[in-house]
């Protein structure tokens, strides 16, 4: 039988949850991590590819280099994806909607799973795997879950690249302004499964704090974060979020 324990969740949390209108989650790898999406810090098997580092792979310096290396990359990706489902997490995340009368999902993540466990209006800071987009007029391209990816733009017939964000790279048009704005204006904001290091993203938590929002980290580690958050509930962002 899987044991799950309940976590300690404060007094104060539970207080700040029975009463807020908007909160703001922030997530990261780590909440796809239960769906078997391999992480990128801290184990899991998306470190290196090919003797690649992923920093080297996933950079607009590479993309410049070699397009369709990093094409393979993707593919190779999205074909691990293909056919993962979303987890507890995710579920628990599209519950709140309902829950909270302001509810914005930033993810970090590029596989599209809160949007498959029914969340809507997820702001993605990093793109979206099963997108591509024109390298030239940016032109936004399906890539089909079962099929062949596009080759060229329907529109201008020029090279696609994968619809994502790499270091180095420029977040999509808006995405961290809105984010930023939300972050603001919460008054809970959750961090989970995310170390923490990229920015801009990682700095959203402390725009909250410093705006006066309670922040709650959700990790089985501690992370970049930890010490600025007002609260740390420590485990698996499955089993943590359905208990909250
Ligand atoms: C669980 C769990 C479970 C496990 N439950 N949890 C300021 C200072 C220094 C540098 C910069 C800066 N501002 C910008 C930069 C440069 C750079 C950056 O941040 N570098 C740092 C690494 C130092 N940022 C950029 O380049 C960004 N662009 C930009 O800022 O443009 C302007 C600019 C350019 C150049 C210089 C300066 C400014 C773009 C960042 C794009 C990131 N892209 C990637 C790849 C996407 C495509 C792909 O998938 O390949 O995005 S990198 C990778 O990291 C991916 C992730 O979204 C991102 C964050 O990772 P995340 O989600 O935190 O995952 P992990 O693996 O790190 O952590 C997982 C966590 O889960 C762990 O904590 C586990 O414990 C936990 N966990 N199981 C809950 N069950
Ligand atoms: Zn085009």
């Amino acid at each position: 039988m899987q044991t799950v324990t309940t976590p300690n969740i404060s007094a104060e949390l539970r207080q700040r949850l029975a009463n807020a209108k908007r909160v703001l989650v922030l997530t990261g790898a780590g909440v796809s991590a239960e769906s078997g999406v391999p992480t990128f810090r801290g184990g899991g098997n998306t470190a290196t590819w090919k003797g690649l580092p992923f920093e080297v792979i996933s950079s607009g310096t590479m993309l410049e280099r070699n397009l369709p290396l990093v094409w393979e990359w993707f593919d190779y990706r999205r074909e691990t994806l293909r056919s993962l489902k979303p987890n507890a997490a995710h579920e628990a995340i599209a519950r709140w909607q309902e829950r909270f009368a302001e509810l914005t999902v930033v993810t970090q993540n590029i596989d599209g799973l809160h949007q498959r466990a029914g969340s809507r209006h997820v702001v993605e800071l990093h793109g979206n795997i099963w997108r591509a987009r024109c390298a030239v007029c940016r032109l936004s391209h399906e890539i089909p879950a079962a099929g062949t990816r596009p080759g060229a733009c329907e529109e201008c017939g020029n090279a696609l690249r994968p619809d994502v964000v790499l270091f180095g790279e420029i977040l999509p048009a808006g995405a961290f302004e809105f984010g930023a704005q939300r972050a603001a204006a919460c008054e809970v904001c959750f961090v989970v499964g995310t170390s923490g290091l990229v920015y801009p993203a990682a700095s959203l938590p402390e725009i909250a704090k410093a705006a006066g929002a309670f922040v709650c980290e959700v990790n089985p580690e501690r992370t970049a974060l930890s010490d600025r958050c007002d609260e740390v509930l420590t485990g698996k962002a499955g089993d943590i979020l359905s208990a909250l």
